[in-house]
């Protein structure tokens, strides 16, 4: 029995309409409360109403109401959806008059989740919804309606049903050690648990691609002072927006600004350039920009073309220091220097805009967009278990001639109950928990 729980289904802002849902097995003694149809009759489930909404304070609008009953609604309980004047004080003192009438207000993606308890979606399209309504870009969007026809559901089930055939196998060995003819030899064994490794591995990989399709990247210039980094900050924003400056120290404070990179929405952090200095606001600018780049998914490094002395070992200090991140080189104002670039780096120059492209390029490729048919997933819940399917099979692999057949199998079960975490198979509360903690409240 699902009590009746209502929320706002649009942001609260001003716009033309706003929606209203509510969802539960019995939602009559609410509604009674807090619609009536403007013509006489009451609500017939399917068909679209003119309705007054009131509340004990008498009616406050006018607007459209359909009742849908369950199970065959996208929650799989019966759904009413009032639409009204997108007016906050409107959304808010209706969702008032259902909870003074009985109902409770959801929880974030409490609405989805009872879709998902109800068995009318799967915990895959379940995150593709989410996807679909978070993607900043066109891509990130594509890979939300991807996830909605059940792709990956697809693209997991062969790969659970390996597990599952390999576990028996293991099975059978353990409960039938002299049947040797009934059994497949080891190495074809090790071959299938690597195919299951590798397909799960090849899945996760999409990760990053697909999570900045999704959400958008965020991508930081650093380097030494007075390299360049704010001029080029403004080449890729396309604005001047960033304070450039021939004294070295210009820039303190950590400037973000947004543009699209091809096909993919950026955050663009500019920060303070490195060097010894005895100016504490500058120090303090540039442990800020530090603890920001952490988690940016790309670093420019800009490089000042023909640098020498004091500068070339700041440079290669940033340059060991970010050995192990996501990283693009540029070799900024090869229209001043006729220096060498180093290996792998992109000759730019901010003042005349050659390379810019390269550039652009480059932090494209960097993040995978290029070859955008592996990227399936945009969830690090999804990858976290993909990959922990993923060792699960390498480690039976190698537990099979020494730790043995039932260490082995018992790994196997580990990873099929991973596919089953990752797909929803398994719906404990914890994993509904996990997946819709992120989800707004009305979807
Ligand atoms: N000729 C030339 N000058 C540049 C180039 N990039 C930056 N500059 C100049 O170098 C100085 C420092 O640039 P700025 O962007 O403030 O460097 P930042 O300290 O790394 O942010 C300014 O006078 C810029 O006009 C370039 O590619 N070519
Ligand atoms: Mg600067």
């Amino acid at each position: 029995m699902a009590a009746p729980i209502v929320a706002a289904a649009t942001p609260w802002g001003r716009s033309a309409l706003a929606v209203v849902r509510l969802t539960g097995d019995d939602l009559a003694p609410v509604l009674d409360r807090i619609l009536r149809p403007m013509r006489r009759g009451p609500l017939e489930a399917g068909r679209p109403r003119r309705i007054e909404v009131f509340d004990d304070d008498g009616v406050f609008d006018d607007g459209v109401a359909i009742l849908l009953r369950g199970p065959h609604t996208a929650t799989g309980h019966d759904l009413c959806e009032i639409t009204v004047h997108g007016n906050p004080l409107i959304v808010h003192r209706l969702v008032d008059a259902a909870v003074a009438a009985g109902a409770r207000v959801a929880q974030p993606g409490e609405f989805t989740r009872l879709a998902v308890l109800s068995g009318r979606l799967d915990l895959l399209r379940a995150e593709a919804i989410d996807q679909v309504i978070r993607a900043t870009s066109p891509g990130g969007l594509r890979l939300g309606r991807l996830g909605l026809t059940g792709i990956l559901s697809e693209r997991i089930a062969p790969l659970r049903q390996g597990l599952v055939e390999l576990t028996a196998e293991l099975e059978a060995r353990l409960d039938y050690p002299g049947d040797e003819l009934a059994l497949a030899d080891d190495a074809a064994l090790l071959t299938q648990l690597s195919e299951v490794a590798a397909g799960c591995r090849r899945l996760a990989s999409g990760h990053t691609a697909g999570r900045v399709l999704v959400d958008g990247a965020r991508i930081a210039l650093v380097g030494a002072v007075n390299a360049g980094k704010s001029s080029l900050f403004n080449r890729l924003v396309g604005q001047p927006r960033a304070l450039v400056h021939d004294s070295p120290g210009t820039t303190r404070d950590v400037v973000e600004a947004r543009c699209w990179i091809g096909p993919l929405q950026v955050t663009l952090l500019d920060t303070a350039g490195e060097r010894q200095t005895s100016d504490p606001i500058e120090a303090a600018g540039l442990a800020l920009a530090l603890a920001l780049i952490e988690d940016v998914d790309v670093l420019i490094v800009v490089l000042r073309a023909g640098a020498g002395g004091a500068t070339r070992a700041v440079e290669e200090a940033v340059l060991a220091r970010t050995a192990d991140r996501r990283r693009v080189i540029v070799y900024n104002g090869v229209d001043r220097s006729s220096g060498e670039p180093p290996p792998g780096a992109i000759p730019t120059s901010a003042l005349t805009g050659a390379g810019l492209q390269d550039l652009r390029e480059a932090l494209i490729a960097s993040l995978g967009i290029g070859d955008r048919a592996d990227a399936l997933i945009a969830s690090a819940r999804q990858r976290d278990l993909l990959l922990q399917v993923a060792r699960a099979a390498e480690e039976a692999a190698e537990a099979l001639p020494l730790a043995g057949v039932a260490v082995a199998a018992d790994l196997l079960t580990d990873g099929i109950a991973g596919l089953d975490t990752l797909t929803g198979a398994d719906t404990r509360e914890d994993v509904l928990d996990a997946v819709f903690a992120r989800f707004c409240v009305g979807k």
